[in-house]
C-alpha cells in the first residue's frame, strides 16, 4: 500500500504515525497538493492528502477513513473498545481534527488569499474556533490525562500532530502558557520513535 502526501499535512502525518503503530509498512510518496498538483491529479483527480493506494489499485482518501481501513486490515486498533473510554477518545480526536482544519484554513487564508481581499471577520471566526478547540482539549487533558508510558492511542496521535502542525503553520496561535497540558503531552509524543521517524519537515 502506498501513502501519498507530504508529512507537513497533519492528516498525512497522523496516518503515517498510526500505520507504524499498527505494524503496517506503508510505502510513502511525498507529493504536494500545491507544488505537484498535476502529479497528484494523476494519482487522485480530487487532489486530497492523504491518499492511500491499495494493493489492488483502489484509491482511498480522508485520514479517518484510511485509518478505518488500516485498522481493519491489521486486525488492531488504536481506539479503546470500552464505550465510555471510546467516547472520550472520539471527542479528543474530533477536537484535534477541528483544530487541524482551522489551522489549515488560517494558513491558506494568510498564504493563498491576496492580502487586499482578506475578510477579517472570517479570519477572526476561524481563530476563535481554533482557540475553542484547543481550550476544550486542554480542559479534557486536565480532567483525564493521556498515558505517557510509551503507549500511543489515536487520541494522543491526533492531538500531538494537531498541536505540532499549528505551531508550524500559525505559531502565533500557540500559547503554551494557555495550553500547558497539550504542550506537555505533545513534547512527550514527539520523543516517541513513531513520531521522530515521521518528521513534519
Ligand atoms: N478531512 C480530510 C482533510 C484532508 C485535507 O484537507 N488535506 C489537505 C492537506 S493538509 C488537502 O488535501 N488540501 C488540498 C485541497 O483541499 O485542495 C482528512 O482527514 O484527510
Amino acid at each position: 500500500m502506498k501513502l501519498i502526501g507530504m508529512l507537513d499535512s497533519p492528516y498525512v502525518r497522523r496516518v503515517a504515525i498510526s500505520a507504524k503503530r499498527l505494524g503496517i509498512d506503508l510505502e510513502h510518496e511525498s507529493v504536494s497538493v500545491f507544488r505537484h498538483f498535476e502529479q497528484f491529479q494523476q494519482i487522485n483527480p480530487v487532489v486530497k492528502a492523504p491518499t492511500l493506494i491499495l494493493d489492488d489499485g483502489a484509491v482511498l482518501m480522508d485520514s479517518t477513513l484510511i485509518l478505518d481501513y488500516l485498522e481493519a486490515s491489521s486486525g488492531k486498533s488504536l481506539l479503546p473498545t470500552e464505550l465510555k473510554q471510546r467516547a472520550h477518545a472520539l471527542r479528543l480526536i474530533g477536537l484535534s481534527l477541528a483544530a487541524c482544519e482551522k489551522a489549515v484554513q488560517l494558513y491558506y487564508e494568510r498564504n493563498l488569499r491576496p492580502a487586499d481581499i482578506q475578510y477579517q471577520p472570517w479570519v477572526e471566526r476561524v481563530e476563535g474556533q481554533l482557540a475553542a478547540a484547543f481550550t476544550a482539549l486542554e480542559q479534557e487533558l486536565e480532567k483525564t490525562g493521556l498515558p505517557t508510558d510509551g503507549t500511543l492511542t489515536q487520541a494522543g496521535i491526533s492531538l500531538a500532530v494537531a498541536w505540532s502542525f499549528t505551531g508550524l503553520v500559525v505559531p502565533d496561535q500557540i500559547d503554551t502558557r494557555r495550553y500547558p497540558h497539550i504542550a506537555q503531552y505533545t513534547a512527550y509524543a514527539e520523543t516517541l520513535e513513531a513520531f521522530v521517524s515521521t518528521p513534519m519537515t
